[in-house]
């Protein structure tokens, strides 16, 4: 298994860490931040009160959450080079741009809290605790992979992590179906229901919502605007594009999305007004994808090289944070630089380590397909005349 190895130092040059980042092993000293972040940050819908501006957090909360930002946006730049080597085949979604979501979301829940996404479920994947060297070796079709290699991009899973769904809006009724569950188990747990600006306009997202808000399901809707769905724009397919507004009766939050800090402060006032029995909550959380929709799409065609260019240059997620975290006199460039190449090294290892990994046995195909409860004793195959027998 992979370790990370940098010593973080305070200013003074005492060891910050004793542990290592990612393995989340920390020595108990620790410093707090403070931040300040914009009041427009978040704009409310039915909802008086909103997640806090200022933000407090420990020194080693928003190192992790540096990392992890660093991991994600390095695991995606490995999938995009393995795609092009062709040793990636079928569909491939990258997340490149929306970093700040899922490591934002995990540091505002819980592993108790439940999460569902839609097909762009790389960064999701890896913040839900699936190894680097697992998602790499699901997307090449290994063995190893966190599906066995039978899932691909689409298709990972992990501890109350339920994928990686490749229809689109399908996920939003599972999402309050397993916030059923929490309620029902009444654990004080929630859901975190992911979709896009796209699958907003689908039907069964407003039966989902409403279900959940006449049961008042513990359930936090986030649309993931990143302004396009594959290559329509959202103003040429929503007649309204306040997503934070689509709930009618449920509350809603617009949220900047490209801001770490505010994902992870809106995620921890929606958990608690939605696990406190108040319903579900929607967060429209304003985005952008560097790269296009999938590995196909050059990105580029309906929509200019310049807007690309101008968030890049003004939103990034990890240049901004960065920004903030210097600007706290608590962090030094030389912690951040350590980081990054922590981030670089974990990701090359695995890159290694997935390729390493073997295709599946054949007999894998017959595997993994209905529950091992059901006691099948045989399978029909591609054919009338081909049948497995277990
Ligand atoms: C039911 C269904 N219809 C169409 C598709 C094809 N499709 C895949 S992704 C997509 C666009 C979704 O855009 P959005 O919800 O904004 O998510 P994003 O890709 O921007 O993250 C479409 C139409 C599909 N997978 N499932
Ligand atoms: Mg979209």
């Amino acid at each position: 298994m992979l370790r990370l190895g940098s010593k973080l130092r305070l200013a003074s040059g005492a060891n910050f860490f004793k542990g290592t980042l990612g393995g989340a092993r920390f020595m108990s000293s620790d410093v707090n931040l403070v931040f300040k972040i914009a009041t427009e940050s978040y704009i409310g819908h039915r909802i008086e009160d909103l997640p806090a501006t200022d933000i407090e957090m420990s020194k080693t909360e928003a190192l992790d959450m540096y990392y992890k930002m660093q991991v994600v946006r390095r695991l995606e730049m490995a999938a995009d080079a393995a795609y092009k080597a062709k040793m990636i085949r079928g569909f491939c979604h990258l997340c490149t741009g929306q970093e700040a979501i899922p490591v934002g979301i995990e540091a505002g829940i819980t592993r108790k809290d439940s999460v569902i996404t839609s097909y762009r479920c790389h960064g999701f994947t890896y913040v839900r605790g699936v190894s680097a060297s697992k998602i790499l070796a699901e997307l090449m079709g290994r063995a190893d992979g966190v599906s066995k290699g039978k899932g691909g991009s689409m298709h990972m899973f992990g501890p109350n992590f339920y994928g990686g769904n490749g229809i689109v809006g399908a996920q939003v009724p599972l999402g309050a179906g397993i916030a059923f569950t929490h309620k029902y188990n009444n654990d004080g747990a929630c859901t975190i229901a992911l979709y896009g600006d796209g699958a907003a306009n689908q039907g069964q997202v407003f039966e989902a919502f409403n279900l959940a808000k006449l049961w008042d399901l513990p359930v936090v809707f986030v649309c993931e605007n990143n302004k396009y769905g594959m290559g329509t724009s959202s103003a040429r397919a929503a007649a309204n594009t306040e997503y934070y507004t689509r709930g009618d009766v449920i509350p809603g939050i617009k949220v900047n999305g490209m801001d770490i800090l505010a994902v992870r402060e809106a995620i921890k006032f929606s958990k608690e007004f939605t696990t406190s029995g108040k319903g579900p909550i929607v967060l429209e959380m304003s985005t952008y994808r560097y790269g296009g929709h999938s590995m196909s799409d050059p990105g580029s065609t309906y929509r200019t090289r310049d807007e690309i260019q101008h968030m890049r240059s003004t939103s990034d997620p990890i240049t901004g944070f960065k920004t903030r975290l210097l600007e706290t006199s608590h962090v030094t460039e030389d912690e951040l630089k350590a980081l990054e190449k922590d981030a670089k090294k974990l990701i090359d290892a695995s890159n290694v380590e997935a390729k390493a990994s073997p295709e599946p046995n054949v007999s894998e195909l017959f595997t993994d397909i209905y529950a091992d409860t059901t006691s099948i004793p045989s399978m029909r195959g591609r054919v009338v005349s081909e049948t497995h027998y277990y």
